[in-house]
């Protein structure tokens, strides 16, 4: 018989996808009541005159594809696109101290923003206010500062090119390089890794690659949850044979086996594909030491190859012509013994060396990675292990090979590509005073754990988001919750509410901004905006649906509102020119980033247009016009686990969450219905602490007086690692000190948190 479970935990013993996934989309219709509507405007996801979908960043077949089904584009879609309004009566109805006690998805269940707001304190509501009056208010208290560098502007992953390229052009004739950005908490170690390793912080695959790689490996993300349509791609790769390896310490269904919703036989059969051919479990934070270990199985198969008269398995030539560095990396690798990489990584030496195979026995080898890589405190160097890795056998810059990091917001690299950086180059600064006739400074300006810590101490003192939700999606959030409140202005340009928006400061305003769903009619017509994916295809997106309300402005208006509130007529850039027509800003984009030329044009055409990867063309923009084999210190991610007491705890997302906006507290893939409060952990975990499933637990993090806890999570036994245990973001940010964070790319370690769990409660047993 089986063993009860606890409330909402039960075996889910489906593929992925399917039709369980067909069902998710009709009840999620249904909720936001969009049931007609909403069912005609996801057919026009994706499409070459259509948008583009906010779910994620993963490319289209050429953006002309016929529908492609996508469960949580969908719900993306829906909750945008529905029919409730959060209107003036809302907020009239309730206070700020009554909303503070929603929970994060009533808040966003609300429904679409669709005025103006400023907080009155007397009366502890939002009120309306007109937009000309919003922007004066928000121009005199950015021109009372003592120094633009006051002042912090975040940018949320969804901006189009046009918004985030308006935006970044008036913080910095405003003065100041402080732009954190939801890119901090995600990529950056990408951003920052990867130009050192192949001189480009992006992906260097097209979609079509991955019709010709003979192996893909995947660590660190979960496609059937966070980029689903990432799972046709993986589909067909199996189903021509190629391998797919995963390195992931949970066992992701949709890794396992996938049911595709496209697929008639699947569908009608319920019959489904396997996906990953091998699946290591590797234990939280311990990439870096796998990643070594393949790397020496692999050098030992050259050796081995070499003395037997081979030719060896290294691709000599790529190495010799293209790269610097082999030796060192080499001998760190020797050196890293079996017994340290076999303890940290929690695989065999068997089961890399099997995994070795895989690899070298692969003329072409892809490689994906997400969060499960970046977000830790050696985050850059878990991803220049990965370039070493495929450079190994010349796996970059050739047709059916090359690295993949699988990015998060819909056009979070596009930002980037567009000029959304606290660090700007010398380019990007001569591509400005060429455009527009300024020269902007050229210093480096906060991230986000520097602004959320500037705002905490009381040195930054106003706060401009351009989408997002700040306080929630970062680490430490009662610290960062308390800056906040301590601000003199904060402003959130939004399409719905959320718990950063109730964190008043002395000035608070909410500005209503279309979505990517929504029709954009400015003075020369009905307006597109662009797009950049994971593999920097450049697009058109264009939103066909009516504005929640004729109050509600594009983000790009009301950028430009506020530049020209705050700046008048400084340095004389034709705000309302650019917001009248968006090819002029496309225009002036093209002239700051030549790789943009042609821009309206080649937007134009049917798919959009690829921007220029040198890495991809093994044209290497390093210092030396070589790729760099980097060498990374130690295998263990953090010395605090040299106390074997505590266990690694990684933060992820559920099926039924976009982020911060949790749709429904499901997490069906992982067997979780109806709650999020739990923690994951391994049986032997718990009863080496004498504890058993169901049990309460508390979880604390950090050391001496930066000791962070939460408690009344409720013990999950589940298939992860030993010394692993997994729990949801955004739930877990409160154990995580702001501090705990890659030093190179300041990427917050979301993933690899040190931390002690004990029982609590009658239930439980000995702590
Ligand atoms: N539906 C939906 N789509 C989304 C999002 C969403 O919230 N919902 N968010 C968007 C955004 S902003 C992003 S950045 C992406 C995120 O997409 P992912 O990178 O897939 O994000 P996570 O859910 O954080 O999960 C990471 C995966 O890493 C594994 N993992 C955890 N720790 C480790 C580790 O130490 N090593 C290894 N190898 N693996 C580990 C987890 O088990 C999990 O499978 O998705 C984007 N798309
Ligand atoms: N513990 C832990 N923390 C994490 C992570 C993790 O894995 N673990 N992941 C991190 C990652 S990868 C990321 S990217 C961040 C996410 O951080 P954010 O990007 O700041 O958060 P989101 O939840 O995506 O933001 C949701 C809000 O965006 C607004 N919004 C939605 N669409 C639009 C639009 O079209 N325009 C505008 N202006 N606003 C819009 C809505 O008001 C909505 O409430 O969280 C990070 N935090
Ligand atoms: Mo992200």
């Amino acid at each position: 018989m089986s063993k009860k479970r606890p409330e909402g935990i039960r075996e889910y013993d489906h593929p992925a996808g399917g039709w369980d996934a067909l069902r998710a989309v009709a009840e999620t219709l249904k909720h936001q009541q969009v049931i007609f509507q909403g069912a005609a405007t996801l057919l026009k996801a994706n499409q070459p005159d259509g948008f583009d979908c906010p779910g994620c960043a993963w490319p289209d077949p050429k953006h002309t594809s016929s529908f492609e089904f996508c469960e949580n584009g969908a719900k993306a879609i829906t909750w945008e696109s529905t029919a409730k309004r959060a209107g003036p009566d809302f907020f009239a109805r309730y206070t700020i101290s009554e909303l503070w006690n929603w929970s994060d998805h009533e808040l966003e269940d609300a429904g679409r923003l669709c005025f103006p707001m400023i907080y009155n304190a007397d009366e502890d509501r939002y009120q309306v206010i007109e937009w000309s009056a919003a922007l004066k208010v928000i121009a005199d208290k950015l021109n009372a500062l003592s120094s633009p560098d006051q002042a912090e502007f975040y940018t949320s992953g969804r901006a189009s090119n046009e918004a985030a390229f308006l935006y970044q052009l008036f913080v910095r004739a405003y003065g100041t390089n402080n732009f954190p950005d939801c890119s901090n908490l995600c990529h950056e170690a990408t951003s920052v890794g990867l130009p050192q390793s192949i001189g480009v912080g992006k992906g260097t695959v097209t979609l079509e690659d991955f019709d010709y790689a003979d192996a893909i490996f995947s660590f660190g993300h979960n496609p059937g949850t966070n980029h689903p349509r990432m799972m046709t791609t993986l589909h067909d790769a199996s189903k021509r044979g190629c391998r797919i390896v995963a390195f992931n310490p949970l066992k992701e269904r949709a890794l396992e086996r996938f049911a595709a919703p496209q697929d008639p036989i699947e569908m009608g059969t319920l019959s489904s594909t396997d996906i990953a051919s091998s699946y290591y479990q590797v234990r939280a934070g311990g990439d870096l030491a796998a990643l070594k270990g393949l790397m020496k199985a692999v050098f030992e198969r050259d050796a081995i190859s070499l003395a037997a008269g081979g030719p060896g398995v290294l691709d000599r030539d790529f190495i010799e012509e293209h790269t610097q560095g082999i030796d060192d990396l080499r001998g760190d690798v020797e050196q890293t013994s079996w017994d340290d990489i076999t303890e940290v990584s929690g695989l065999s030496r068997t089961e890399l060396e099997a995994a070795a195979d895989v690899y070298i026995a692969a003329k072409n080898v892809i490689l994906c990675y997400g969060m499960g890589i970046t977000q830790h405190s050696n985050g850059t160097a878990n991803v220049q292990q990965l370039a070493n890795f495929l450079m190994l056998r010349g796996n970059i810059g050739r047709q059916g090979a090359g690295i993949c990091p699988v990015r998060g917001h819909s056009n979070v690299q596009g930002d980037r590509t567009v000029g959304i950086t606290e660090l700007p180059n010398k380019a990007l600064i001569d591509g400005i005073e060429r455009a527009f006739g300024f020269r902007p400074r050229q210093d480096k300006g906060h991230n986000a754990v520097e602004a959320v810590d500037a705002i905490a101490k009381g040195d930054s003192k106003a706060l401009i988001c351009l989408g997002g939700n700040l306080a929630v999606a970062m680490s430490d959030p009662n610290y960062v919750f308390e800056g906040m409140r301590k601000l003199d202005l904060a402003v959130h340009i939004a399409t719905k509410l959320n718990r950063s928006h109730l964190l008043t400061a002395k000035t608070s305003i909410i500005l209503p901004c279309l979505g990517r769903t929504n029709v954009d009619e400015q003075a020369s017509g009905p307006q597109s905006v662009t797009v950049e994916d994971s593999m920097s295809m450049v697009h058109a997106s264009k939103g066909f649906l009516r504005p929640p309300s004729d109050m509600v402005w594009s983000e790009p208006a009301i950028i430009a509102g506020i530049a020209k509130a705050t700046l008048g007529g400084k340095y004389g850039i034709d705000w309302d020119g650019m917001i009248a027509n968006y090819d002029r800003i496309r225009d002036k984009i093209e002239q700051v980033f030549p790789i943009f030329e042609n821009f309206n044009t080649r937007v134009r055409q049917p798919g959009g247009f690829r921007l220029d990867v040198g890495a991809s063309q093994r044209v290497w923009h390093t210092d030396s016009h070589k790729a760099h084999f980097l060498v990374a210190p130690r295998v263990d991610e953090d010395p605090l686990l040299a106390d074997k007491s505590l266990l690694v705890l990684t933060t992820i997302r559920s099926h039924g969450q976009y982020n911060t906006t949790v749709y429904n507290l499901d997490d069906r893939y992982r067997g979780v219905f109806g709650r999020r409060d739990v923690l994951f952990i391994n049986r032997e975990d718990l009863e080496a602490r004498g504890l058993k499933e169901g049990d309460k637990v508390s979880i604390a993090a950090g050391a001496g007086d930066m000791v962070r806890e939460v408690q009344g999570f409720t013990a999950i036994e589940y298939p992860i690692p030993r010394g692993s245990v997994a729990g949801y973001y955004p739930e877990l940010n409160v154990v995580i000190p702001l501090a705990y964070a890659d030093k190179r790319s300041g990427t917050p370690a979301y993933k690899g948190v040190p931390v002690r769990i004990r029982g609590i409660g009658a239930e439980a047993g000995a702590s």
